[in-house]
């Protein structure tokens, strides 16, 4: 299964990120978006595929299981929380990484649901105050897109 999300927002921020998934069950999510601030932004799949008013419309981080905001490594976190991607010097970010609270099918299912790059770092939920358990203080979005079905 695949799966495949175009990022577009208000600016110059634009990108296209491919997921698929394994017989393992893990997800590689793999993707370049380019017109970044150099440095970490925070990346997550958010609950709805709603556009209308921009990424905003997306609401909060895609969370099936009412878990505090974390890192991709904890187990304390909400499914959609990929942490960061690293824009290099010319606002490039390319990444790889593997996931295993994503899915592409049954309960966790991303599919139809806003993949978002932030303007700021995510902390991981390790910012010391109560909005840090929600977002991560990652701040506003840059780009959003609703990640469908991919042909193979
Ligand atoms: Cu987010
Ligand atoms: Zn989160």
């Amino acid at each position: 299964m695949k799966a495949i999300c175009v990022l577009k927002g208000s600016g110059e921020v634009t990108g296209t990120v491919n997921f698929r998934q394994a017989e393992d069950g893990s997800v590689t999510v793999e993707g370049s978006i380019t017109g970044l601030s150099p440095g970490k932004h925070g990346f997550h799949v958010h609950a709805y595929g709603d556009n209308t008013n921009g990424c905003i419309s997306a609401g909060p981080h895609y969370n099936p299981f009412n878990k505090n905001h974390g890192g991709p490594d904890d187990v304390e976190r909400h499914v959609g929380d990929l942490g960061n991607v690293v824009a290099n010097d010319n606002g490039v970010a390319k990444f790889e990484l593997k996931d295993r609270m994503l899915s592409l099918t049954g309960d966790r299912s991303i599919i139809g649901r806003t993949l978002v790059v932030h303007e700021l770092e995510d902390d991981l939920g390790k910012g010391g105050n109560e909005e840090s358990s929600r977002t991560g203080n990652a701040g506003g979005r840059l780009a959003c897109g609703v990640i469908g079905i991919a042909k193979d």
